[in-house]
């Protein structure tokens, strides 16, 4: 039976600060912004926020390029406002978390331009420095084949120096050395010990499994023959020294009653183990990616294969169950800011299914074992850009590498390649899940009152907190609903047991969770047919249903759970 503990039973909502609110009307969001909203997520029974990058930042990544781990990003606001922050949280009954990205700095960061300067720099050791290959030919190439996660290979030249820097996100993220034992303390004291002090609650840890790089810097096998950089996780992810470094940041974070989740993506169950065991004293719980992955090829996100229940299934499953009869936490999430959004993935963003699928997922969501998060606009059904975006309109740095990839190696591409192209980036682009917030219906949907930084999603008349609030039959509301109710049977839904009962059924999801003295018995169809189901052969009620009916076949998206006695 799993220990009980706060950071177990929260529900955690994720802000991406540049499009949540915007108080001060220059078209970004901003910390006073956030504070202003506070009641809303207490009403909507947020326990956890976290906040995604809020330092100074060239804004490259959006402020996953670290500049000042110690200072705020002027256009959100300043420390002041952090603390006014944390503290109205705290008033609350509320908690902060913040996004520790370790793995890289900005080029911006001091340490960086001091390691470039040159060679005998002191801090040329805090980052990855590695001599140019030459061919035959005598050209220059960088040292090894690794790509990054963001196009290209993971190693720039710079000049000054006649060396590469490895980076494997953005040539502006060059990944900090992990085997400099003052890199450590100076990441130590500065992104996490800094935070602490001022009283935040804990981390979401980026790029968790990646800062122990294997010291060989060979070349990665031939994933893409057709690439000439080729996808080099086996050699940066669960490195040699990835525990010792957890454990002594878990060590830091001891004194203070914290939470820690951990970005690892992929991982098998052992290895998964070692980060998340309670008994290892490492990280709480993590963010595995196998279900907001369906359907995609992880070493390339722009590489789809499509959707189907049966994978859908394996990958609730799996992502779920590597905790089961152990001392380890899990997580439940189906959205962030690196992902789509889930109605237009899992459900139908058709105006006819929209609300009912995204409150079928909801229903989902919340029946699933582990910590809930939830991302800004999950809770009131915002869905991915319409298809007639032009590339313009997209800003973040992975997709338009991406499409500059594209176009450089594919020059003479016709319309209908590059209308496929712009199908998977409306389809699979971060950028979908990072247009303003809808607060309401006026012109840029409540965000501001001046153009947003980055486009509105056209459908804002149609979705937005404000029309939901006053709907009683509105996804929103629905949200808070399920959010009491899965905290009401916490022994059933937060801590219970997990079982797929018709894993072949390709229309409808139907699964059991097994609580102390009581079970629930969950169908959801994932179809826009009606779908015949089966109930549980016992006693049972209904405990709540995204719809009001009663047939016996499930109408299109409808969700039922119900209670019984074990
Ligand atoms: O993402 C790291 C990560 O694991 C990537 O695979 C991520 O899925 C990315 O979207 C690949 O397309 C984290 C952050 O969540 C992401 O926003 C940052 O861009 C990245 O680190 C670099 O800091
Ligand atoms: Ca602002």
């Amino acid at each position: 039976k799993p220990t009980t503990k706060w950071w177990k039973e929260a529900t955690v909502y994720q802000i991406w600060p540049a499009s949540y609110k915007d108080s001060n009307n220059d078209g970004i969001g901003d910390i006073p912004g956030i504070i202003s909203t506070l009641d809303y997520l207490s009403d909507l029974g947020i326990d956890v926020i976290w906040l995604s990058p809020m330092y100074d930042s060239p804004q490259d990544d959006m402020g996953y390029d670290i500049s000042n781990y110690e200072n705020v990003y002027p256009k959100y606001g300043t420390l002041k406002d952090m603390d006014e922050l944390i503290s109205q949280c705290h008033s609350r009954g509320m908690k902060l978390i913040l996004d520790l990205v370790i793995n890289h700095t900005s080029v911006d960061h001091p340490w960086f331009k001091e390691s470039r300067s040159s060679k005998t720099n002191p801090k040329r050791d805090w980052y990855i420095w590695k001599p140019p290959r030459y061919d035959e030919h005598g050209n220059r190439h960088p040292p090894n084949n690794w790509s990054s996660y963001f196009s290209g290979s993971a190693w720039k030249y710079d000049e000054t120096t006649d060396e590469y820097y490895l980076h494997l996100f953005a040539e502006s993220q060059p990944d900090l050395n992990w085997e400099n034992d003052d890199t450590r303390r100076s990441i130590h004291a500065s992104a996490v010990e800094f935070w602490l002090k001022r009283g935040v609650d804990g981390f979401r840890i980026d790029t968790a499994g990646m800062y122990s790089k294997h010291q060989h810097f060979k070349d990665a096998p031939i994933t893409y023959p057709e690439s000439e950089f080729q996808p080099c996780k086996i050699y940066h992810q669960h490195g040699p020294r990835i525990h010792e470094f957890h454990k002594k940041l878990a060590e830091l974070m001891s004194p203070y009653d914290v939470m820690t989740v951990g970005e690892v993506g992929h991982s098998t169950r052992e290895e998964s183990l070692k980060y998340v065991s309670e008994q290892q004293k490492e990280m709480n719980m993590m963010f595995l990616f196998d279900v907001v992955e369906v359907g995609s090829d992880p070493a390339d996100r722009f590489r789809y294969k499509g959707f189907n229940l049966l994978d859908f299934k394996k990958a609730i499953k799996s992502q779920g169950e590597f905790i089961e009869g152990t001392d380890a936490w899990s997580t439940v999430f189906i959205e962030n800011h690196d992902f789509p959004r889930s109605i237009t993935r899992f459900g139908n963003d058709s105006p006819e299914y929209r609300e009912i699928s995204g409150k079928a997922l909801a229903l989902l969501q919340c029946c699933l074992t582990g910590t809930e998060f939830i991302f800004q606009g999950q809770e009131i059904g915002m869905v991915n850009v319409p298809r007639d975006w032009k590339i313009d309109d997209y800003l973040d740095i992975n997709t338009l590498n991406y499409y500059k990839q594209f176009k450089s190696k594919n020059p003479n591409a016709c319309e209908d390649q590059v209308n496929d192209l712009m199908t998977k980036i409306n389809y699979l682009a971060r950028d979908n899940a990072r247009t303003p917030v809808q607060w309401d219906d006026s012109p840029y949907a409540g965000f501001s009152q001046v153009k947003p930084w980055m486009r509105v999603n056209d459908n804002y008349p149609e979705v937005n907190v404000k029309s939901q609030l006053k709907d009683k039959n509105s996804l929103l509301l629905f949200w808070r609903e399920m959010l009491k109710l899965r905290k009401k049977y916490k022994d059933i839904f937060i801590y219970g047991h997990f079982e797929i009962v018709d894993w072949e059924n390709p229309k409808v999801f139907t699964f059991i969770k097994t609580g102390e003295t009581q079970s629930a018995y969950v169908v959801i169809n994932f179809s826009t047919d009606n779908a015949p189901f089966t109930l549980p052969n016992k006693d049972n009620r209904l405990l709540i249903s995204n719809k009001e009916t009663s047939s016996d076949k499930l109408t299109p998206y409808e969700g039922r759970i119900y209670i019984f006695n074990n």
